[in-house]
């Protein structure tokens, strides 16, 4: 993935002025936010990020003050998102399934090879299941979800021991996953050995083999230089994943009506420019980690989709979720089972 070195600038200069806990272009700001993440500088999301905070600040007429923490620069995901819960973070980006351990209705946009292609991801996501989740996220909790939720993508499967052709090779596994126990339902249906860790901790679990695998989009694998301690790559394709971009339902409030559609107007906006990002890379970037060593290889989604089937992962979930999410869900899906 090629970033200029203009753009790597811009982007660390508007984002690292408030971390560094130098006094932004607006230090008189009537409202300053506080939006905290768990991905590298290089990934889209904080490139987007960073504009999208200039925006708010330059059409705020500098009334806000926008700041941008990547990188797990305020904490780890657990850590980031009781901070949102609390208020001490005003926004937090977070995948649906680690929202899942607040609100567990979140999950169901995980569910194992549900979404064929990004068609039925954005129907979904932009319709039904994602209003469902929203409306979940708003009464189970002190936060709210903006509309379009951000993309991370499909998820690939990484080891430094083998290649995983078929579900027998994830057996015994010890594969580092998010800290969701929807994560963990699907690897112990897969007879893996899960192991939940946060991201922040992820490059060292594999460098120090606590972890001999994990599992993520590759244009994860690639900013998170995850090539540099994994070096075989499945495509498996098992689960799309994205990220809410999280408010604090108080922190909010303190805004007047007109700086929140503003706020609203942009975070979403640079959202759906987000998005086109993160599918360019995922799709354009196996050549770029080929050539850095790693050895990819396809995979049989039916074999894996069997193996969840006969563990009874889609109908425990169907259960968990309860007849009317699933019937959303399968809206869009078509008959998951
Ligand atoms: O923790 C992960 O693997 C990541 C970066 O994909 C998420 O935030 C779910």
């Amino acid at each position: 993935m090629k970033l200029t070195r203009r753009q790597i600038i811009a982007t660390a200069g508007a984002i690292a002025l408030p971390a560094a806990g130098l006094k932004s272009a607006h230090a008189a700001a009537e409202f300053t936010f506080k939006y905290g993440n768990n991905l590298p500088l290089a990934h889209p999301m904080n490139q987007r990020a960073a504009e999208m905070a200039a925006a708010i600040n330059a059409e705020s007429k500098g009334r806000i003050d926008f700041q941008v923490y990547p990188n797990n620069q305020l904490g780890n995901d657990t850590d980031m998102l009781s901070q949102v819960r609390s208020g001490a973070l005003d926004f937090f980006t977070l995948s649906p399934l680690i929202l899942g351990t607040l609100v567990p209705a979140a999950q169901i946009s995980g569910v194992g090879f549900a979404f064929k292609d990004y068609g039925q991801v954005w129907a979904a996501m932009d319709g039904d299941l994602g209003a469902h989740v929203r409306k979940q996220i708003a009464a189970g909790s002190t936060l709210f979800a903006f509309e379009k939720i951000w993309d991370n993508g499909y998820r690939q499967i990484t080891t430094s021991t083998k290649p995983i052709a078929t579900p027998d090779d994830l057996k015994g596994l010890k594969i580092r996953i998010p800290p969701s126990p929807f994560w963990v339902s699907m690897f112990k249906a897969f007879e893996s050995s899960p192991l939940t860790i946060n991201f922040a901790e992820v490059y060292s679990a594999l460098q120090t083999k606590v972890a001999d695998a994990q599992e993520n989009p590759l244009a994860i694998i690639a900013t998170a230089k995850l090539n540099e301690v994994q070096k075989f790559c499945s495509i498996t394709n098992h689960m799309w994943d994205g990220f809410w971009f999280l408010g604090n339902k108080r922190s909010f409030d303190r805004l007047p009506q007109d700086l929140k559609d503003l706020v609203t107007r942009h975070i979403n906006a640079a959202g759906l420019k987000q998005r086109d990002d993160v599918k360019k890379l995922n799709d354009g970037l196996m050549g770029e980690l080929k050539t850095k060593g790693m050895a990819f290889n396809t995979t049989d989604a039916e074999a894996f989709r069997a193996k969840l089937r006969a563990a009874s992962f889609y109908a425990d979930w169907h259960k968990k979720f309860g007849n009317e999410a699933w019937g959303v869900l399968e809206k869009y899906t078509g008959k998951l089972v």
